[in-house]
């Protein structure tokens, strides 16, 4: 099943017109190939969201990054991220699955669907981007690897290799970066294993050759460069939980509720543009209507 990405092209500007046109190329083809099993399908991916605004350029989204294995600065990773070698790629399945292994990046990108979804992105750190990603639904990789019946969750690990990756030499984070989703989150069509922005392979500062992108939650889940996916029936352990459990939920819903003990998360800074634009923060970065249903029996200021 293919989705449409979530931007109604009549809210992209006149700065995305690139985007713009290979988009709507993609877009008819698609069209096409849905109308001979069903036009349903196509209704069904609309995710249009609130609040949309610029899509970023390839020269922001490569050169303002978060990636603490080339070190803290926003400028590091761009700096130093083409040290890592990714090809060979392999990431190992396991845990609660049926069918567990070391799948070879080639085999999982083949027994999946290449799309494009622009999505908002918020880093806790109350800075935003719109970022054209190219990538296939975590779920058709996890219904390959036969999720058990028993699973409840899905723990994420980034490659170790600090001599490459030159951060890992210190111990600003316990190594391996770790992430995790409750498996109804990693379920979800909107959860994207990212490959590619704007059409071109996944920049190693992005967190090539394969990163995760969930959209209504800061940041900080997006884990890169995956090595290790493993179902469990226990919450996983994550890295910025472990390192501050105060500051960083297990969850991490995008919220303009609940402040950060140290900072307002009621407004974002957008990142690009010439003027510095403060932009208010939307309840699950505006994908409620996509979201908010898997935390209606939940406190999100207890459960943040
Ligand atoms: N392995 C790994 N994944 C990571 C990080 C990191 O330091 N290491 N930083 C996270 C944070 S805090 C953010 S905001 C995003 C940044 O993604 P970007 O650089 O592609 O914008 O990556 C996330 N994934
Ligand atoms: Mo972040």
């Amino acid at each position: 099943m293919r989705f449409k990405p979530d931007l109604k092209w009549s809210d992209v500007t006149p700065k995305a017109d690139f985007l713009n046109r290979r988009q709507l190329i993609k877009g008819a083809a698609g069209a096409l190939a849905l109308g001979g099993i069903g036009g349903a399908a196509h209704a069904k991916g609309q995710y249009a969201v609130e609040g949309i605004d610029e899509v970023n350029s390839l020269e922001d989204i490569t050169s303002y990054n978060n990636f603490y294995e080339f070190g803290t600065g926003k400028g590091d990773p761009a700096q130093y991220a083409h040290a890592l070698t990714t090809d060979p790629w392999t990431v190992k399945i396991d845990g609660l699955v049926d069918n567990p292994g070391d799948y070879d990046l080639a085999d999982i990108l083949a027994n999946v669907d290449i799309e494009e979804r622009i999505y908002r992105f918020r880093c806790v750190e109350a800075w935003s981007m719109v970022i054209p990603w190219n990538g296939f639904e975590l779920r058709q990789l996890l219904e390959r690897a036969g999720v058990q019946s028993s699973a409840k969750y899905v723990a994420f690990e980034t490659l170790v290799r600090p001599e490459e990756m030159h951060g890992q030499r210190s111990p600003i984070l316990d190594w391996p970066y770790r992430e995790g989703l409750r498996l109804d989150e990693a379920m979800n069509p909107l959860t994207l294993m990212a490959t590619g922005l704007y059409g071109e392979d996944l920049p190693n500062q992005n967190g090539a050759p394969l990163r995760l992108v969930v959209p209504w939650k800061y940041g900080f889940k997006s884990i890169k460069s995956i090595v290790r996916i493993t179902l469990t029936d226990t919450q996983p352990e994550t890295s910025w939980n472990m390192q501050n459990p105060r500051e960083y939920g297990f969850y991490s819903n995008v919220n303009p509720e609940v402040s950060h003990p140290r900072w307002s998360q009621a407004s974002e800074r957008k990142i690009g543009g010439f003027f510095a634009s403060r932009q208010d923060t939307l309840m699950f970065n505006g994908y409620g209507e996509y979201v908010a249903d898997m935390y209606a029996d939940m406190d999100l200021s207890a459960e943040f």
